[in-house]
């Protein structure tokens, strides 16, 4: 499918701006581990170290935020999904997946839209670890979705047959948040 690189009602930005609810987690990579379960026949609780030892991709992808600024190409580094989806697989009864994250923030996705190629759980950025500011240690990264879906500081990655409303979703967000249909409110 062709379409528009910039979607509709959105900016190019230079700079990448940092929002966020304002309570920066403190994460200790001594102490951080990832957790990815639910209904999936082997969840895994990743150290830094195992999270590490993981096959890395690079793609470069475009940000798109609801408030209206977009970031074209971003060089992340991380896992991808469909790296993920291979290691804890999911159930055939699964449907959704929930992101939760170390300062409280959850947002939830289908597994369609997890399943897409361009997904990852990102660590690196233009060539440096990831910021703390930015959701470093590791963050997902949705680039088909707007940037709310993209959970920074993730603690836990949860697969589900049930949908889960996220902190955004449970706010007045669209569920999907695609930007080319400008998702971003529902009613
Ligand atoms: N853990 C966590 N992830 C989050 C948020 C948050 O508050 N906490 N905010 C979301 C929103 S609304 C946006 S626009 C992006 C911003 O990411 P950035 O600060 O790296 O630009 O992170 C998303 N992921
Ligand atoms: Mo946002």
């Amino acid at each position: 499918m062709k379409r528009n690189r910039l979607p509709p009602g959105q900016r190019i930005v230079k700079n990448w701006p940092v929002l966020d609810l304002g309570t920066k987690p403190k994460l200790d990579l001594d102490k951080w581990a990832l957790t990815i379960d639910g209904d999936v026949r082997k969840p895994v609780k990743w150290t830094w170290s195992q999270f590490l030892s993981q096959p890395h991709e690079e793609m470069i992808s475009d940000i798109h935020c609801v408030t209206g600024w977009s970031r074209y190409d971003n060089r992340w580094v991380g896992i991808k999904a469909s790296h993920i989806i291979e290691t804890v697989k999911p159930l055939s009864k699964v449907k959704h997946c929930v992101f939760q994250s170390y300062d409280g923030y959850k947002t939830n996705i289908s597994i369609k839209q997890f399943t897409e190629s361009n997904v990852m759980l990102a660590f690196k950025w233009n060539g440096d670890l990831l910021s703390a500011g930015h959701g470093g240690p590791v963050r997902a990264l949705l680039p088909s979705q707007y940037f709310w879906k993209s959970a920074k500081w993730i603690r836990k990655v949860e697969f589900s047959h049930a949908d889960q409303l996220g902190y955004w979703e449970l706010r007045g967000y669209h569920n999907n948040g695609n930007p080319w249909k400008e998702e971003r409110y529902s009613n």
